[in-house]
């Protein structure tokens, strides 16, 4: 944990965000020739909007920490498609239908800039190209064809009906419900923390990591996931529309959230708790991984 507090975590965000860019310019121009401009004009709205780009850093970082060591580029390529994923599901989680709402990383949403059908063809869009990438560039960075489906599987599987999707499911039916502490841990643990745990496998995967750290990475990937989703929980609830670059949204839509379940302290408290059990499944697998440590911390510390 010290170690952490020694590692220059806003120099390392700068650095691998402006790589992220890149690599996301690179998959948005992949897909704009095979849509019409306005659809092309909505998959750049959804993913090119700016965001915290949270989940390639830490798919990229994971690569590292397990020792991989292909080219640049292709491990970025890969990171990426967890953005392109996570950026479908808030295009579409924007939606009238879903969570109607009108801002999102402080721009209008994509179905207000672009319209409605530009964003729904767009966020769909984005699902096979995701796929698809992350085959190809785990082929790139050296693994075969087995070990590639294996990556391309993990992501599919976290923003499938077990994973992300089924999570909103429970989401929305949650709403106007009061849930108890495990329902909201399964909801969350689907909604955002199999992604967030797809980003530490898939990095440790495509760096050929052996069974025991992916697993190490995944326990470690699933406690930042439920340190995220509660730190989310306490800004919903504490932090300005302006800060966020959203409009609070829990309690109009009258959701369960950590802080309406436990409080605001017991919320911070739990998040601090998850996290440090995030960090002890790095000391059980010999991971000194110093980025990961402070990106731990980073994910119920941020402000937006
Ligand atoms: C049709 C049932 C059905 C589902 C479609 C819409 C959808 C799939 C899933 C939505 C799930 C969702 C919105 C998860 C994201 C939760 C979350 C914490 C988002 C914020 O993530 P950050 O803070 O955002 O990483 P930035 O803006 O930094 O990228």
């Amino acid at each position: 944990m010290t170690r952490a507090a020694t590692f220059d975590l806003s120099g390392y965000l700068d650095h691998e965000r402006d790589i992220v860019e890149d690599a996301l310019e690179r998959a948005v121009a992949a897909v704009e020739p095979h849509v019409d401009a306005e659809v092309g004009a909505a998959v750049r709205h959804g993913v090119m909007t700016g965001g915290k780009r949270l989940r390639p850093i830490l798919c990229a970082t994971a690569y590292r920490a397990c020792g991989g060591d292909g080219a640049a580029a292709d491990i970025y390529d890969l990171a990426v498609t967890l953005e392109l994923i996570h950026a479908y599901s808030l295009v579409h989680d924007d939606l009238p239908c879903m969570d109607d709402a009108e801002l999102r990383r402080g721009t209008p949403t994509t179905h207000r800039a672009q319209g409605e059908t530009n964003a729904v063809l767009a966020g769909a869009a984005l699902i096979p190209a995701a796929a698809l990438q992350a085959l190809r560039s785990a082929r790139a960075l050296g693994r075969d064809d087995g070990a590639a489906r294996t990556v391309a599987r993990a992501l599919l599987e976290a923003a499938g009906a077990g994973g992300m999707v089924g999570g909103q499911w429970l989401d929305l039916e949650g709403e106007g419900a009061r849930l108890t502490g495990p329902e909201l841990d399964t909801l969350h643990g689907r909604k955002t923390g199999a992604l967030l745990a797809a980003s530490l496998v898939m990095g440790a995967l495509a760096a050929a990591a052996d069974e025991r750290t992916v697993r190490a990475l995944e326990e470690y990937g699933t406690a930042i996931g439920l340190a995220f989703q509660i730190a989310d929980d306490v800004l919903d609830a504490t932090a300005s529309a302006e800060v966020l670059g959203k409009n609070p949204s829990d309690a109009t839509l009258d959701k369960s959230t950590y802080v309406s379940l436990h409080g605001l302290d017991a919320a911070r408290a739990k998040a601090r708790e998850v996290v440090g059990s995030a960090l002890a499944a790095l000391d059980a697998a010999g991971l000194e991984a110093p980025a990961l440590r402070a990106l731990a911390h980073y994910v119920i510390e941020r402000d937006r």
